[in-house]
């Protein structure tokens, strides 16, 4: 099992994560923040990956830290339990429709940081959630995971069905790109040999 633990305290947070690469989709998600939850949700159930997120932020500010360092302690979680990397998929790309709404995802784990999100949202706030913060996560998680991860928005009307739809495009994505290549099991899939 490739598996990920991270503890992470801040002066603004304190954040506990784990995640299992070859889970089934179980997840244990609270954050404080009601649709930051539903979307990490949606993350684990159809990336299949296990994952248990406990994050106690200053909500009395904002959200902003909270949903920050949710990204990023999820995404050290996951470049922890990918280890070396032997072996992985490393590319993967999904289409998320949700009714009227349709987006795609595409990422590398690459190792090389890099993000480009390509979505309008036209409410400030889902649910109790700052929209603008929904970017952030998307950056967040991207660095510390060390993923390559564009994130485009073909269409769509509905900002609930937007953003669901980017989180599921992740999640299937994600379960593409970490998973084992059984044609090449045993290296890092890289002409460098390292990623
Ligand atoms: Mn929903």
């Amino acid at each position: 099992m490739r598996t990920g633990n991270i503890s992470r305290k801040t002066s603004e947070t304190s954040i506990d994560v784990e995640v299992n690469l070859d889970g089934s989709g179980v997840y244990d998600v609270s954050t404080g923040i009601g649709f930051l939850d539903h979307m990490l949700e949606q993350l684990s159930r159809h990336s299949l990956i296990d994952l248990k997120v406990n994050a106690v932020g200053d909500l009395h500010i904002d959200q902003h830290h909270t949903t920050e360092d949710t990204g990023i302690a999820i995404g050290e979680a996951v470049l922890q339990a990918l280890g070396d990397k032997r072996g992985i998929t490393r590319y993967g790309t999904a289409y998320a429709p949700m009714d009227e709404t349709l987006t795609r995802c595409s990422l590398d784990i690459s190792g090389r940081p890099y993000f480009v999100w390509k979505v309008s949202l036209g409410m400030p706030r889902l649910g109790e959630w700052d929209t603008e913060l929904i970017e952030h996560w998307f950056h967040s998680f991207a660095t510390a995971a060390g993923i390559t991860l564009h994130v485009e928005n073909l269409y769509g009307s509905n900002n609930h069905h937007i953003v669901e739809s980017c989180y599921k495009a992740l999640a299937r994505a994600l379960r593409q790109a970490v998973e084992i290549d059984s044609r090449k099991a045993d290296a890092v899939p890289s002409t460098k040999g390292t990623l």
